[in-house]
């Protein structure tokens, strides 16, 4: 039996402090470090996920925690010159900017820490950045696995899987339905999602104040709607040989203001079959699940995943349409 995962969290945000909760029900993994912009904290027998929460919500940060909280300028490097013993963590960070995954890749890999790492973003140029330093997380001694939330992730995977059916993909078309209760739960992740809008860019949405995203909230009635967005799931199942980038499209509506979904979430396959039938599989997800389960669950089954193969010495990239999550108990 595998020893107990020892887990960090990048990000105590909406999807940071799911993963937390998440992990305190869980037997296999138990969390040992978190951070986020201001600060840090890590304790080798346990983060206590609810005082971590209050240590947020009261004061900013996981950094004043009042029993392990450090704040910090620069908190992942503080963090890891502690030399925490993590086997991996869960970069539960918005990508803002663009740029910022592939930087936090670089701080892991020059401080000289071997694990593994598993992030769940979603655009597809900061995968293209990820995938460049293969060559150095190899050196690295880290297992980087790409592309583990709920899209890119888990509709990924359930994408190749159904593409098995299949003497060529079609179509791979991903839609989903996100309900949550109001945004200031997934400040981040919501500002992410209005850069993908007509009009927006990443560093327009980033630059955004509060008032000016309730604003915005406020002409669309609370709703995002999202068509044709630059998702890595065309890279991912490109790479992964399913077919090509230009046959995946996704795009989906986000309610920031009711936990219901606003449609079902599902992922649809179209291929021909070795018989000359053209058929479409779909893979729907339950309408109770939340985004936060069908994000941070996946990223937890890779990490698993990635720990496995970590042990086995398989240092470099992978992603989520490569790989199977393993579930954790
Ligand atoms: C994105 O960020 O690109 C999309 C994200 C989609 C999450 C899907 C969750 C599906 C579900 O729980 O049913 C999100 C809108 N940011």
């Amino acid at each position: 039996m595998m020893a107990t995962i020892r887990v960090g969290l990048l990000g105590y945000g909406g999807l940071g402090q799911a993963a937390a909760r998440m992990l305190a029900v869980k037997k296999q993994m138990i969390l040992v470090a978190a951070a986020d912009s201001k600060g840090y904290a890590y304790h080798p027998e346990g983060l206590d996920a609810a005082r971590l929460s209050l240590a947020v919500s009261r004061h900013g940060s996981v950094g004043y925690d009042p029993a392990v909280g450090v704040p910090a300028d620069a908190p992942i490097q503080a963090l890891l010159e502690q030399q925490v013993p993590a086997d991996g963590y869960f970069l539960a960070l918005p990508n803002l900017p663009n740029t910022f995954m592939a930087s936090v890749a670089r701080t892991f890999i020059t401080s000289g820490w071997r694990g593994v790492l598993v992030d769940a973003i979603k655009r597809t140029s900061a995968v293209e950045q990820l995938l460049t330093l293969a060559p150095d997380l190899q050196r690295a001694g880290i297992t980087y696995v790409t592309g583990c939330g709920a899209t890119p992730g888990l509709l990924t995977a359930a994408a190749a899987l159904a593409a098995q059916s299949f003497s060529e993909v079609l179509s791979v078309q991903i839609t989903f339905g996100v309900g949550i209760a109001n945004w200031e739960a997934y400040r981040s992740t919501v500002r992410e999602d209005i850069a993908h809008l007509e009009g927006y860019s990443v560093e327009r949405a980033r630059a955004m104040s509060d008032a000016q995203v309730s604003e915005l909230l406020d002409r669309t009635g609370g709703l995002l709607t999202l068509e044709k967005m630059e998702h890595a799931d065309d890279i991912l199942l490109e790479l992964a040989g399913i077919c090509g980038r230009e046959r995946v499209s996704v795009g989906g509506v986000v309610d920031t203001r009711n936990p219901q979904k606003p449609l079902s979430t599902n992922v649809r396959v179209t291929g021909r079959t070795f018989e000359g039938k053209t058929s479409t599989h779909t893979f729907t997800l339950g309408d109770e699940t939340s985004m936060a389960a069908n994000v941070c669950g996946p990223a937890l089954g890779y990490l698993k995943a990635g720990i496995e193969m970590h042990r086995r010495g398989h240092h470099g990239i992978w992603s989520s349409a490569e790989l199977m999550p393993r579930f954790v108990g």
